[in-house]
């Protein structure tokens, strides 16, 4: 349904420092329901694709390959406003600028290396889910 689900990776950083549990605790706390999670990694094509939007910004190589360069956890959420609600969980990009008590706050060593990613969009998270999930993975 539109407007109660969102898209997030849990990012390399947030896995090679052993802040998942944490992150996934926050989520929880903050109302989001799992309707689909799995340990993944991406391929360079496969990064490439999900952040094209960015290609011609400067920092496009340096995220394709920090994203490739790991696991990350692909999970869609839900909750009521889940897109919106989200992006507030989560904080600014850069962490230097994120509210107090977000996870990327807590957990984003850097604006690159920045913990979690959410959606920006109800269409952008189902298009974001589509690129990682099947309809049958979904409870
Ligand atoms: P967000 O992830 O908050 O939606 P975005 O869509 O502008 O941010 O950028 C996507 C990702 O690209 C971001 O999570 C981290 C990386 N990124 C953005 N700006 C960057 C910069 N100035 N330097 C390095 N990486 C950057
Ligand atoms: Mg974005």
């Amino acid at each position: 349904m539109a407007g109660n689900r969102t898209f997030t990776m849990l990012k390399p950083d947030s896995i090679e420092s052993g802040n998942i549990g944490n992150i996934l605790q926050m989520i929880s706390n903050a109302g989001f329901e799992i309707k689909a999670m799995k340990l993944t990694q991406l391929s360079e094509d496969r990064a490439k694709k999900f952040y094209e939007v960015h290609k011609e910004r400067p920092f496009y190589g340096e995220l394709v390959e920090y994203m490739t360069s790991g696991p990350i956890i692909a999970a869609i959420l839900e909750k009521d406003n889940a897109v919106e609600d989200f992006r507030t969980l989560i904080g600014a990009t850069d962490p230097a600028e994120a509210a107090d008590g977000t996870i990327r706050k807590l957990y984003a060593e850097s604006k690159g290396r920045n913990a979690v990613h959410g959606s920006d969009s109800d269409e952008n998270a189902v298009i974001e889910g589509n690129f990682h999930f099947e309809a049958s993975e979904l409870v």
